[in-house]
């Protein structure tokens, strides 16, 4: 058994669920931590021995930072769309002009797994360097067998190269391969016989994600990717109504979905069909905020409904080249009217939902993995306050300072 730390002197926002108002604030608190679990958090005098003390010097401590929903891995990048988007031409236009997420499947299958880790690394870091200790990373950029597989292996692989716990969601459903123009139930065929069972076959799904879109796949295609993710057991998660309302959030609860994501184009009727399945709507502020989009997910329905929210980057070269999860906070809070409380919520307690981790963090309890972040500021509402400052102090990894 390894020894207990001990962080003493701390400002704790559990995040805690059913300690709303938000945050679960413990003030002058001690949180002890052994085996790279939480097995304390109180008063100092009620602190079991330990080993070794760090003084927080009252600094606040929050879970370390989950970042659940992400396509961090993939090849090129896309500035001269964003130049084009600014010249006059849609984000739409451009994808069925044979742009966007097609350029990035080309750039993606011209690159090495060693590539992929490579150009991932710097975005990683600048998410880790924030607090971030869970990231979701989706493939989604081969749409064939062997490069899907390759941005899974990469994704896997930056689990070794720092300290991050990485879940891995398989996105074959997220556009038609130039190969298979006009086919895309052949392509849905290809995905449900080979790919994914592929993938599962070398352990590298955790959950099988789909674009449910005009130009992506329609909810009867994205069914039949759904029924082979069940019948291997794995769990789904959706991009829905984020350009149109195609149901496909509904869809994605009937299936017990962890998460439905992005949302704008939800309809306030359908938001009970969530509550009843226990799925997270996953927000994603970046990407609304960079397309410029102007509807709104209905926010007032999916908290009346007790919806839980994750937020997150949606860290992707098109629609999201974003890899700050405190300005999504920010954007949360501002384009959303969330409150400061909910966007912690939302990329801890919530956003481990939306990756079937809340029994191992997202909250500060004795049982939960120690991964932790400890801020340079006094109240948690400072996290999503501050534009393009970043106060983080230290960050705690399964025990490890
Ligand atoms: N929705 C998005 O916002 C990203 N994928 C998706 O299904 C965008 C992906 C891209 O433009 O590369
Ligand atoms: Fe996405």
């Amino acid at each position: 058994m390894s020894a207990t730390q001990l962080l003493t002197n701390a400002t704790v926002a559990t995040m805690a669920p059913g300690t709303l108002p938000p945050y679960g604030l413990i003030e002058n608190a001690t949180i002890a931590i052994r085996d790279s679990k939480i097995v304390f958090i109180g008063p100092a005098n009620e602190a079991p021995e330990a080993a070794s003390v760090e003084d927080c010097a009252e600094r606040l401590i929050t879970p370390g930072l989950i970042d659940c929903h992400t396509h961090l891995i993939f090849g090129g990048n896309r500035a001269n769309e964003f130049e084009a988007r600014l010249n006059g031409k849609s984000y739409e236009e451009i994808a069925r002009a044979g742009g966007g997420i097609r350029s990035t499947v080309t750039a993606t299958r011209a690159a090495s797994e060693d590539d992929l880790v490579t150009s991932a690394l710097p975005r990683l870091d600048a998410l880790i360097a924030e607090g971030v200790t869970t990231i979701e990373i989706k493939s989604g950029y081969g749409l064939d067998t062997e490069t899907e597989l390759k941005m899974l292996r990469a994704a896997k692989r930056l689990e070794g190269e720092r300290a991050v716990r990485v879940r891995k969601t398989f996105l074959g459903a997220h556009a038609l391969p130039p190969e298979y123009d006009g086919r895309a139930d052949d392509y849905i065929d290809h995905i449900c016989t080979d790919m994914l069972p592929a993938a599962h076959a070398e352990k590298l799904v955790d959950a099988v994600d789909g674009f449910c879109e005009g130009i992506g796949f329609t909810p009867a295609q994205i069914t039949r990717v759904f029924d082979t993710a069940q019948s291997l057991g794995l769990p789904v998660k959706l991009h829905a109504e984020q350009l149109s309302d195609l149901g496909g959030a509904k869809l994605a609860a009937r299936y017990g979905a962890l998460s439905a994501d992005h949302l704008e184009y939800l309809a306030p009727e359908d938001v009970p069909t969530l509550a009843a399945n226990g799925t997270v709507a996953t927000l994603l502020p970046g990407a609304f905020y960079y397309l410029r989009e102007t509807k709104h997910p209905p926010v007032d329905a999916l908290r009346a409904a007790g919806v839980p929210i994750a937020i997150a980057t949606d860290c992707n070269p098109g629609s999201s080249p974003l890899t700050s999860l405190l300005l999504t906070m920010n954007m949360a809070c501002t384009l959303f009217s969330m409150t400061p409380g909910e966007a912690l919520a939302g990329v801890t307690r919530n956003a481990a939902k939306a990756l079937d981790l809340e029994n191992e963090c997202g909250s500060i309890e004795p049982g939960k993995g120690a991964d932790l972040a400890i801020w340079d500021v006094s109240h948690p509402s400072e996290l999503s306050y501050f534009i393009g400052h970043n106060p983080l102090y230290k960050r705690v990894f399964e025990g490890a300072i």
